[in-house]
């Protein structure tokens, strides 16, 4: 059966069978204090708006039967695939691989590469570790969405105009149709969150629509 999403800049219908949710980096290193956010100087609490929306989303997308991805953000511990131009942003002491409270920055293994526990994938959900900001860069992704049939993503996660923004970015080059769940992402800047959804729907929807997670759980409901 066709879900019709109420979202901007007009009604989207997707089919379940169809459809993914990707829930971008909803990781402790961005989340939580002493991880890579707040090592780039940023107020790591403003993301917490997302966690609730976040929740609400992932239990009724299981709840249809849709495709659950969850993205990861991170390194190799050897480093091998951080390209120093990303590297050598960041105070000396407090950039990607070095030891914090939560073991080395953006590190996969290290606990602060986790997903928050209120978020942790379920058995049989693919996580899909990325070295980059778009999840399709570097990753098997698109592979992973064409071999299931996938045609459109339900976007949620951190932070809006960075990892979320560039992921629907590409997904949309690929003919992918996303819908970005407003309140289940979040920012470090308010008016970035603002204006990164206000950049998806605007020109007729240039990369995707925007719908808030009510919307969404009505049309999964
Ligand atoms: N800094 C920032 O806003 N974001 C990132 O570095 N990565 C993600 O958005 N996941």
């Amino acid at each position: 059966m066709p879900m019709p999403i109420a979202a901007e800049p007009h009604a989207i219908q997707v089919e379940p069978g169809r459809t993914a949710l990707v829930i971008i980096d909803m990781q402790r290193d961005f989340l939580e204090a002493g991880g890579f956010g707040e090592s780039l100087g940023n107020d790591v609490a403003l993301l917490h708006a997302a966690v609730a929306p976040c929740q609400a989303v992932l239990a009724a997308a299981r709840a249809a039967g849709l495709l659950v991805i969850h993205t990861r953000e991170g390194h190799r511990p050897d480093m091998a695939d951080c390209p120093p131009a990303k590297w050598a942003r960041g105070p000396e002491g407090m950039r990607i691989g070095d030891r914090g409270p939560m073991g080395r920055i953006l590190i996969r293994g290290e606990p602060g590469h986790d997903i928050i526990p209120e978020l942790a994938p379920a058995p049989g959900e693919v996580v899909l570790d990325k070295p980059g900001k778009g999840a399709f860069c570097a990753t098997d992704l698109d592979l992973i969405l064409r071999s299931k049939g996938i045609e459109a993503l339900l976007v949620c996660g951190v932070t809006t105009e960075v990892c979320v923004n560039t992921t629907v970015r590409e997904a949309n080059d690929r003919g992918y149709r996303c819908v970005v769940v407003a309140d289940a992402c979040a920012s470090y800047f308010p008016a970035f969150h603002d204006a990164a959804l206000a950049m998806v729907k605007a020109q007729g929807g240039i990369f995707g629509w925007v719908a808030p997670s009510g919307a969404v759980l009505a049309a999964l409901g």
